[in-house]
This record gives C-alpha cells, structure tokens and sequence, in this order.
C-alpha cells in the first residue's frame, strides 16, 4: 500500500510506523517495503536536512553484507572506498596496522552516511515507500496494548494520531520513543569525560591510514571522507562551543598533535562543519516495550570513538525487519520476542570495545596513563593484541 489510509480528519494508520529517517529507520523502512509490509516514515526534519547531516563514514564488513544483501548497496559499490590500515601517533613514535590483514582479514568501507542516507531515501520512496517529512512524532501511546499510536505533529501545525500495529522508534536518542518509554524503563548511562570538537574539513586527506594520535595537550584523530573531504577530531575541554576555535588554531593544533614536523604537514583547507561530541555511552535495558520497539541511537547510544553508532543501527534494522516479517507473514512472535537480546548482545560488545579504545586514546591520572601506555606498547608489539583489535575494530 502506497497511499495513506485515512482514517478519518487527524486519523491514519500503517502497520508498521517507523520514527525517524536516519539509517535505522530508512533500512527498516526498505526491508519492509520488500516483504510486502505496510509502513510509514515520520521523520522530524526536511528532506534537505536528512540529506546533509554528514556524520558516520566507516562501515563495518557486515553493514556493506547487509546492504548488498538486499540490493542497497548501488551507491557503496559505485563509490564506497575499501580502507584496512590505521596509524597510531604517540609519544614513543609511530606505528601502522595493516587491520585488513589482521583478525578476520576484514577492511573498512569508507562511504559518507549522507551518501548511504541518500541512497536508501531513494530506494524506500523508489519502492513506493511513505514518508512525512517536517512531521515530528510528539508522544508514542498505548503500546501496553496491541494497538499503538502515535501522536504526530504535521507541517502545517496539525496532530494527526497514526494507528499502528507496531511501532518502530529509530529516532534517536532524543526522540519520541525514549521519550514514551514507560516509568521505570532502565537505562544504563556512562559520560566518558571526555569532548571532541569533531571537524571536517574541505581538504583532501592527509594520510593513507586512519590517524589516531596521544599527545599530552589531548587526541587528535584522521580519518579520510572522499578525496576532498576529510574527517578530524580534536579533544577539547568540556564546555567548549563549536566556534570557540578559530580556523588557524584548529589546524595549528592538528599539526602539533599529528605531530607533522615528525611527519609531514596536514593539507589545510576551509572547514566545513563542527560539532562538539562529548563521548557519552546510553543503552537501554530492553529495546521492547510491549508494541514499542527501539533501534538504532533511540535503543542504545555509544560514542563515536570506534566508529559503531550506524553499523549496529543497520544490524538492528536488519533484524527487527526479519522479525516483524515473521509476526506479521507467518504468526511467529518469536523473534521479536527476542530482538532485545540479540541486539544488547552486539550493543555491549560494541560499547565495550568502544570503552577500550577511548582508554588507549586518551591521557588520564598517572596510574591510568602508565596503563595506557602499556596498552598502546601491547598493540604496537603483541601480534595477538592485534589479531584482537582488528576482530573488534571492524566487526559488530
Ligand atoms: P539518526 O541518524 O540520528 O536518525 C534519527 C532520525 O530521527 C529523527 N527524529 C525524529 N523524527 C520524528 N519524530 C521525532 N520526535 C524525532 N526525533 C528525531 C532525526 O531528525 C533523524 O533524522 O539515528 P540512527 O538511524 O539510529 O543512526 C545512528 C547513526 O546516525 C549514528 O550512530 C552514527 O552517526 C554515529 N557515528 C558513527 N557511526 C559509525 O558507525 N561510524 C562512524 O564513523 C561514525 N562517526 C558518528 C560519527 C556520530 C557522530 N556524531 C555527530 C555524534 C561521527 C560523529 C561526529
């Protein structure tokens, strides 16, 4: 069904109402489309919004599995980048790992998020996918039941009640599911302490690696975008506003943490885009309420720091879709029984590793930091340490 239903002034209804057109809703919204399952998009933004929010770059050998799987991987083949080698810059030196060739033998591919965005819009409204823009969802309800609903908000000022049979919040960690959730719904909530002042840059990269460098004024991170575009992280302190730095001090303190006199100079260039990321880990204790699920960001947030967020909400897409194919086609409750617990399983292991690699990267309290450094020597020099980062650096 390709037509809204109306129900009635205000009414509507689909089967399933996904909130949110970030990764894990337009996958979820693509795959249902595709088993034949009536669903909608409520998304809070315009589609030029959606478009350019550039954030994730680097997608996990199981998201590009996923995506070809199910014939949403066009754009990834046609420019999608395969990328396996990162650089570690500290104070004892430096020293490269060839992580494609290390652990599962598995790269990276490197494909803007707004690309890959871009692509499933195209394939959901392509299919005859239904999708509201500037609606935002105000409040999730009756999801104790089997009938939920969902409150949103229209353009033109309207709320309209979208009746459903399930609902699907991938609409972040802000979002209305979280918002809805029921008193007394866990969340497990760690602030890592630390802020970057994420960067990017109109400059093409200046490494053929991933950078990652310890320097005692804090981390400065590389990571490569498209030819003309290049990522940059730079640890600031907490409370620092995106336009506190200017260009100048921006590029001076990436060449000195990059260490570029050892090194060579990072190619400069007009930034394009700041935001200050505190790095913070948020997951709930179950991704279901009743008829409410959650994934993606909504279900469990996790710093940026090993690059997971847009893969696990791509795994968890995948799976609640194959779940709700199996309720709603062949009466089988059991997968969504237990969705929840397959994905905290891939979330914490994600949030773990995630933890690790915010201890290797920055400094800390004198017992903390001569573990850290011991930490980085194990990687440089244990070929099992290795095996073990490059497993959980590109795997979900
Ligand atoms: P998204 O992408 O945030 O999409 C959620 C959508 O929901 C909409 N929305 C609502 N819609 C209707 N009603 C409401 N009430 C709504 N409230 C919100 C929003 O407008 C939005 O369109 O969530 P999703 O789909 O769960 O995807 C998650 C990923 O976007 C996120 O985890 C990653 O970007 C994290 N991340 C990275 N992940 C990676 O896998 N690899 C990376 O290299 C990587 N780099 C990054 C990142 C995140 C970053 N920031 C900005 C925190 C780099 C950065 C700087």
């Amino acid at each position: 069904m390709t037509d809204s239903q109306h129900i009635g002034k205000g009414r509507e209804s689909a089967d399933i109402v996904i909130l949110g057109a970030g990764p894990a809703g337009l996958v979820l919204g693509n795959l249902l489309l595709r088993s034949g399952i009536d669903c909608v998009v409520l998304e809070r933004t315009g589609r030029d919004h959606v478009l350019n929010r550039a954030r994730a770059g680097f997608l996990a050998a199981h998201t590009v599995r996923v995506l070809r799987r199910h014939g949403l991987d066009e754009g990834l083949r046609r420019s999608g980048r395969e990328h396996g080698v990162c650089e570690f810059r500290t104070e004892d030196g430096r020293f490269r790992l060839d992580y494609q060739r290390l652990g599962n033998g598995e790269p990276h591919t490197v494909y803007p998020q707004h690309e890959l965005v871009a692509d499933l819009l195209a394939a959901y409204v392509g299919a005859g996918g239904r999708i509201h823009f500037d609606t935002e969802a105000v409040e999730v309800g009756g999801a104790d039941g089997d009938r939920p609903w969902v409150a949103a908000r229209e353009p033109d000022g309207r709320t309209v009640r979208w009746d459903a049979r399930y609902v699907a919040a991938c609409d972040g960690r802000h979002g209305a599911g979280r918002g809805s959730l029921p008193e007394g719904a866990v969340r497990h909530h760690r602030d890592h302490g630390v802020s970057w002042l994420g960067l990017l840059a109109e400059a093409p990269p200046s490494l053929d690696a991933v950078g990652y460098a310890t320097h005692p004024r804090g981390f400065a991170g590389h990571m490569a975008r498209t030819a003309d575009i290049t990522r940059y992280y730079l640890q600031c302190d907490r409370g620092t506003a995106a336009g506190d730095w200017s260009e100048e001090r921006i590029w001076d303190e990436l060449d000195l943490r990059m260490r570029s006199a050892d090194y060579g100079p990072l190619r400069r260039g007009r930034i394009l885009q700041r935001t200050v990321v505190d790095l913070e880990s948020d997951v709930l204790a179950s991704l279901r309420y009743g008829s409410l699920f959650l994934a993606g960001d909504a279900g469990g947030l996790i710093s940026p720091a090993a690059a997971k967020g847009a893969n696990l909400a791509v795994l968890e897409a995948e799976l609640l879709a194959e779940a709700f194919a199996d309720d709603l086609h062949r009466g089988d409750p059991e997968p969504l029984a237990r969705y929840s617990d397959r994905c905290l399983t891939h979330i914490w292991r994600a949030q773990e590793f995630s933890h690790w690699m915010i201890r290797l990267l920055h400094g800390a309290p004198p017992f903390q930091e001569g573990m850290r450094r011991s930490r980085m020597e194990s990687l440089r020099t244990s070929r099992t340490h290795q095996d073990w980062f490059a497993e959980q650096y590109v795997g979900i």
